[in-house]
């Protein structure tokens, strides 16, 4: 069993709903288990400033698909979500990033990098990774968290609450307690 995290992200078309499904869909992947799932954040656009705010999240995943069959499964996911690629970094319905798979470092194939090349990078991506794995330990960059107090865009990132958001979180947190002994570096 293999643990992975992901980043989820989205700009248009209701992200907010679509990422709190898109979590309970990760259950249902093969092979796959949802084991942790943080908060939504209002974040600002970055790299390309002239569309709408996202929505963005981070969950922990146990798995036994392997770091290309994970790949394969997000891909699929984010084209099931209407996911069509016009412009770098520019408005997605769903963008799934696969930030880190237990202590692997990948660099081979340039489309399956881990961890994930800018996640040190994105105050967007460390708020809730930070949130769901306060430990986490980024392999040649040191404490997640301690990267993301240095950063200084971090306040364009906000949690947000909306009605049945707790409720909704606590049915995703309870769905993932008690399944496997926690053996990441940064669980
Ligand atoms: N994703 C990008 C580019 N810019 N900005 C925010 N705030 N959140 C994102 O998820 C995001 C972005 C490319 O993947
Ligand atoms: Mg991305
Ligand atoms: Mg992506």
């Amino acid at each position: 069993m293999s643990q992975a995290f992901v980043a989820l992200g989205g700009n248009i078309d209701g992200p907010a709903s679509r990422l709190l499904a898109v979590m309970q869909e990760f259950d249902s992947l093969p092979h796959t288990r949802l084991v942790r799932a943080s908060s939504l954040y209002r974040t600002a656009p970055v790299g390309y400033a002239d569309q709408p705010d996202f929505i963005n999240a981070a969950v922990l995943l146990d798995t036994t698909l392997s770091p290309a069959a994970l790949m394969t499964e997000l891909q699929a996911l984010e084209t099931r979500h209407g996911r069509v690629r016009h412009l770098r970094n520019g408005p997605r319905t769903l963008d799934l990033d696969l930030l880190l798979y237990d202590n692997l470092t990948l660099d081979d194939d340039p489309a399956l990098i881990v961890p994930h090349p800018r996640l040190h990078l994105r105050s967007f991506v460390l708020a809730p990774l930070v949130e769901i794995s306060p430990e986490c330990v980024l392999p040649r960059h040191g404490r997640a968290a301690s990267i993301l107090e240095r950063m200084l865009d971090r306040s364009d990132v906000h949690r947000i609450d909306f009605p049945g958001l707790e409720d909704g979180l606590q049915i995703l947190r309870r769905l993932g307690q008690g399944l496997m002994p926690m053996h990441h570096a940064c669980v």
